[in-house]
């Protein structure tokens, strides 16, 4: 009988891990869940917790607080263990305890002949997942960073309050770093099969000022809740549960995620968040959008940040 088990091993059960369990578990995404934490009793508390819903989920889970072990049958390796934003805080300044923490992870993961797919959702999300790759020694298109999944939504879903409309028929990219200098692509933004741009003349629906709000309110969201709650984690939580379920379903689903460019936007050398098809086997191939000139400087200025970010931990 062929093997049906798709297990995902979650690493880092604080906030951000335990929202993603939850999703993934909620939406019968993955049927073997690991949750491995060096807080283990967190682990065991948490795999349990979730555990007492499983009659009530979708399908039936295999739900275990593990080992590293574990991820040598696992499809899919997520990694959310580090520390996160304090309230003022960048993304870019955890740079230093997060690498560190992270290439731990990663070599103990790939002692055990790991051979699917490393998903990176700790922060600075885009130097992280360069440095889960160069620790790996995986083919790059099997390390992949959640990248601006979330803030794609958060985009969707500000533009989608404007004008009333289900988010999920807005269309459009956040890319770049996950971070301060992201870039909203209004060039290709879309509502229905409408460019965004046609709804600013005349002002009838949009205007130009509301299209910058919108794009600062999705680059400051983060702050705005952590100034509130300390932690953001829903959001994630289901932006990452998406990214395993299109890698689990061989979905060949376009994400938003931090991907190796390769000469893709002019850019070589670098993860950061861009429009990518995402199979089994990672992702298969990055879109590259005919992105406009303004969109371009700024996607040069966000690559530019990354490298000097990356500069500093790059082994
Ligand atoms: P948290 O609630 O403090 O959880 C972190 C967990 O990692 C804790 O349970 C720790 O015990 C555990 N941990 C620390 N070191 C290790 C280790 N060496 N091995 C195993 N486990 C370890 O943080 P939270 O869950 O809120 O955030 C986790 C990370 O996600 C942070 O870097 C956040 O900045 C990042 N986020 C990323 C987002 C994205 O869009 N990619 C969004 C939100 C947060």
């Amino acid at each position: 009988m062929r093997n049906t088990s798709r297990r995902v091993v979650v690493v880092g059960t604080g906030f951000v891990g335990t929202s993603i369990a939850y999703a993934m578990v909620n939406q019968g995404i993955t049927n073997e869940l690991v949750l491995i934490d060096v807080n283990q009793d967190k682990a065991q508390g948490e795999a349990l917790d979730l555990l007492d819903g499983i009659a009530w989920a979708r399908e039936n889970v295999k739900i275990w607080s593990g080992t590293y072990a574990d991820c040598k049958e696992a499809d899919v390796v997520v990694i959310t263990a580090g520390a996160n934003q304090k309230p003022g805080q960048t993304r870019l300044e955890l740079v230093d305890i997060n690498a560190k923490i992270m290439r731990e992870i990663v070599q103990s993961v790939m002692a055990t002949g790991f051979d699917g797919c490393l998903v990176i959702a700790a922060n600075p999300v885009d130097v992280l997942t360069y440095v889960a790759w160069q620790t790996s020694n995986l083919p790059y298109s099997r390390v992949i960073g959640t990248g601006t999944t979330l803030d794609t939504t958060r985009f969707r879903k500000e533009l989608a309050l404007k004008l009333n409309i289900d988010p999920r028929s807005v269309h459009g990219y956040i890319i770049g770093e996950h971070g301060d200098s992201e870039v909203a692509v209004w060039s290709h933004t879309t509502v229905g099969a409408k460019p965004i741009l046609e709804l600013v003349v005349n002002n009838q629906y949009l205007t130009v000022d509301d299209l910058d709000e919108i794009a600062e309110k999705v680059k400051n969201a983060a702050y705005e809740i952590i100034d509130r709650k300390q932690a953001t984690y829903y959001g994630i939580g289901l932006s990452t549960a998406r990214i395993v379920k299109a890698i689990l379903n061989n979905e060949q689903a376009i994400l938003p995620v931090s991907a190796y460019l390769d000469g893709e936007y002019n850019q070589r050398d670098i993860f950061t968040g861009v429009p990518a098809i995402v199979n089994q086997n990672g992702v298969r191939e990055i879109i590259e959008l005919r992105i406009d000139p303004k969109e371009k400087l700024q996607f040069q200025a966000s690559v530019d940040q990354l490298r000097q970010v990356l500069a500093s931990v790059k082994s």
